[in-house]
C-alpha cells in the first residue's frame, strides 16, 4: 500500500448543529467550531469534518442541500468557512465537508427549474417519469425514510407524473446517467477544493446508480406495505463505477485530496477499485459493526451486538482490508446510537468500560475517526415520550414497529436505541446550564446526564475518558510506536476466548499486543508472548512509564473487569 498524507492522522467528524452555538440561537454554527479549534487541537485531532452546514431547509438536517456554494445563514457564512479554513491551517489541521450528491434539496434551483419544465434541460437532472397506465408509481421501491420513493411532481399532481427520492421526499435524486449534471457536481467540488478543503466525506454514493430503466425494476414487497427496500434495487444497479471513476479522474486526484465513502453492501472483490492505491475514495467507513444483526423487518427486529460479535466484526473487516486499503474506523457517527451505549452491554457502561472500547477500536488499523462528544463517553438519552424525537428516521422506524404489533412503550423503547437524536443531543461541554452548549434554548434537548458527562469535569481528571483519548492519539502519534500502529498488520489473538478482545499490531521490528477484559468480571489468560512494556493502562490513569503487570506472571495475565492494556510484547 502506498503511504499517503493522511495515514498517521487523527480525525474528527462534527455536527455543527449540535457542536456549539457561539451566538445564542440554540444553533451551533461555525464561529462556535472555530472557538473550539485550539480544545481539538489540544486533543490531538488532525481532520475535521463538517456534516452539511450548506443552505437548506433542513428537511433531513442539512443532507437536503438547496446551494452547494452557500452557507445556512443559520450556521454562519461563507466568509466564516474561509476564517475556519484559515485558522485550521494555521495549526495544521484540514478540513473535510460532506459531499451529498446523490441528491439535492427540491428547494434547490435545479429542481424549481425541473418542476417548471420537467421535459427541459433541469428536468433531465433527476428522475422525473410517467407513472403506470393505471396511475400508480413507476415501480414499488420504498424511500429509507419509509413509504414510497416516487412523489408526484409538485405543480404536475394532477398529471401522471413522479419524481424520485430515496430519501426523504424533499431529497430528489440527482440524475447521473446525465452528464451535464455530473459535469455540474465536479465543478462544485472543485470550487471547494481550491477553497481550501483537504477533501470530502461522501454522502450515501452507493445509491447514485439504479436499476434501469426503472419501470422494469418491481420486485415483491419484503413487507406489508407492498414495498421493497432500496438497497434490492441496487444489487441490480450495475456501473457505478463508471461515475466514481469519473469523479475520482476529475476531482479528489488531481487535488491529492482525501475522500472517505460512505458505502455500504461493496463485494470483497470490489474493494480494490473503491479504496486501492488508485481507487475511487482514498478510505471508506468500516460498517462492519454498524450493521452488525440489523433486519431488513426494521429497527423493531434488530439484534443486539456482543462482545464477542463486535471482536468478530472487528477482525473480518481488518481481514479484509488487509492487503487492499486503509479503513476510517468509528464506533459512532451522526447516524447511528451512541457507542457506549451500544457496544457495552447493558448495565456495564462505566468509564473505564467506555476507555476500553475506544482502545480497541482506536488501536485497529485504519483512520481513526472520533465523533464529537465520543471522547468523554457521551451516552444515549432516554426518550419519555415520542414527541421528543426529532429525527425522521426515527419517527418512521416508530410507526414500523407499532405497525408490527408492538406497543407505544414498546416501539418507543426500541427506537429510543437506535434513533439518530442519541448522537445529535448538544455536545456536553460544562455543568452549567444547557452543557455550556448554548446560552439559549438548544434546538434539541440535552441529555440530563450532562452534569456527570462533560469536558469540564474531565479535562482536570487522569482518569477520565477525555484524558485516556488524548493517550491513545499520543501513542498513534508516539514516533517510538506509530509506525507499528499506524502500518502494523492486525493479528487476532485468543480470539477464542470469550468476552476476550486481543490482538497484535505487528510492526516491522516492533510488536505491540492491545488486550481487553471485556466483560465486569476478572479473567486469567495465558498469553503467547512476553510483555515488555506496558504503554497503557486503563486502571492506571495516564502515565508514561509504568512499572511491569504485578498480575502477570509465569506467562499468565489476569485483567480485572473492564482493564485494557497496550503493550510492547515479545511473541514467543
Ligand atoms: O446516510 C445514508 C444512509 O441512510 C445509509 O445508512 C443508507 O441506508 C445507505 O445508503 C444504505 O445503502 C447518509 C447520511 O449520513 C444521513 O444522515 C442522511 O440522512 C442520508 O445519507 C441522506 O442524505
Ligand atoms: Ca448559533
Amino acid at each position: 500500500m502506498k503511504k499517503k498524507w493522511w495515514h498517521d492522522k487523527v480525525a474528527y467528524q462534527i455536527y455543527p448543529k449540535s457542536f456549539y452555538d457561539s451566538n445564542g440561537d440554540g444553533i451551533g454554527d461555525i464561529p462556535g467550531i472555530i472557538s473550539k479549534l485550539d480544545y481539538l487541537k489540544d486533543l490531538g485531532v488532525d481532520i475535521i469534518w463538517l456534516s452539511p452546514c450548506f443552505c437548506s431547509p433542513l428537511a433531513d438536517q442539512g443532507y437536503d442541500i438547496s446551494d452547494y456554494y452557500n452557507i445556512d445563514p443559520r450556521f454562519g457564512t461563507i466568509e466564516d468557512i474561509d476564517v475556519l479554513l484559515e485558522e485550521a491551517k494555521k495549526r495544521d489541521m484540514y478540513i473535510l465537508m460532506d459531499l451529498v450528491v446523490n441528491h439535492c434539496s427540491d428547494e434547490h434551483e435545479w429542481f424549481e427549474k425541473a418542476c417548471e419544465d420537467p421535459m427541459g434541460e433541469y428536468g433531465k437532472f433527476f428522475y422525473i417519469q410517467n407513472g403506470k397506465e393505471d396511475g400508480s408509481e413507476p415501480n414499488n421501491w420504498r424511500s429509507y425514510f419509509g413509504g414510497s420513493a416516487w412523489d408526484k411532481l409538485p405543480g404536475h399532481e394532477e398529471e401522471n407524473l413522479y419524481y424520485l427520492h430515496l430519501f426523504h421526499k424533499k431529497q430528489p435524486d440527482l440524475n447521473w446517467e446525465h452528464k451535464e449534471m455530473r459535469e455540474e457536481v465536479y465543478k462544485m467540488i472543485n470550487w471547494w477544493l481550491d477553497k481550501g478543503l483537504a477533501g470530502f466525506r461522501i454522502d450515501a454514493i452507493i445509491n447514485i446508480k439504479k436499476a434501469l430503466p426503472v419501470e422494469n425494476y418491481s420486485y415483491p414487497a419484503d413487507r406489508d406495505d407492498g414495498l421493497v427496500r432500496p438497497q434490492r434495487m441496487l444489487k441490480d444497479a450495475v456501473g457505478i463505477g463508471e461515475f466514481l471513476g469519473e469523479m475520482h479522474e476529475r476531482t479528489f486526484k488531481p487535488h491529492d485530496s482525501f475522500a472517505v465513502g460512505e458505502v455500504f453492501d461493496v463485494e470483497k472483490k470490489d474493494l480494490p477499485e473503491f479504496i486501492g492505491d488508485d481507487g475511487y475514495f482514498s478510505s471508506m467507513f468500516d460498517f462492519n459493526e454498524t450493521i452488525f444483526g440489523s433486519s431488513d423487518k426494521g429497527w423493531y427486529d434488530a439484534k443486539k451486538i456482543t462482545p464477542d460479535d463486535y471482536k468478530r466484526c472487528c477482525f473480518e473487516s481488518q481481514a479484509e482490508m488487509d492487503g487492499v486499503g486503509y479503513f476510517s474506523n468509528i464506533i459512532e457517527n451522526h447516524d447511528e446510537p451512541r457507542g457506549v451505549s451500544r457496544y457495552i452491554p447493558e448495565g456495564e457502561c462505566t468509564p473505564r468500560a467506555k476507555k476500553l472500547l475506544g482502545a480497541m477500536n482506536f488501536l485497529l488499523k485504519g483512520l481513526p475517526f472520533i465523533y464529537q462528544g465520543q471522547e468523554i463517553g457521551m451516552e444515549n438519552v432516554v426518550l419519555e415520550s415520542i414527541d421528543q424525537v426529532d429525527d425522521i428516521s426515527t419517527l418512521d422506524e416508530y410507526q414500523v414497529a407499532k405497525n408490527a404489533g408492538l406497543s407505544d412503550e414498546e416501539a418507543l423503547k426500541v427506537v429510543n436505541f437506535f434513533s439518530r437524536d442519541n448522537a445529535r443531543t448538544p455536545m456536553q461541554w460544562t455543568d452549567k446550564a444547557q452543557a455550556g452548549f448554548t446560552t439559549g434554548t438548544p434546538w434539541l434537548y440535552v441529555n440530563p446526564n450532562y452534569t456527570e458527562i462533560n469536558v469540564a469535569a474531565q479535562e482536570e481528571d487522569p482518569e477520565s475518558v477525555l484524558n485516556w483519548y488524548k493517550a491513545l492519539i499520543s501513542l498513534r502519534k508516539n514516533p517510538e510506536y506509530k509506525e507499528t500502529v499506524v502500518y502494523g498488520d492486525t493479528v487476532p489473538v485468543l480470539e477464542d476466548t470469550h468476552n476476550l478482545m486481543a490482538y497484535y499490531r505487528k510492526g516491522e521490528n516492533q510488536t505491540i499486543l492491545v488486550i481487553g477484559n471485556y466483560q465486569p468480571q476478572a479473567q486469567t489468560v495465558e498469553l503467547p508472548c512476553e510483555i515488555e512494556k506496558v504503554l497503557l493502562d486503563n486502571t492506571k490513569g495516564v502515565q508514561n512509564e509504568y512499572s511491569e503487570l504485578p498480575a502477570f506472571k509465569d506467562g499468565k495475565l489476569t485483567l480485572e473487569g473492564y482493564q485494557t492494556i497496550a503493550a510492547v510484547v515479545k511473541e514467543a
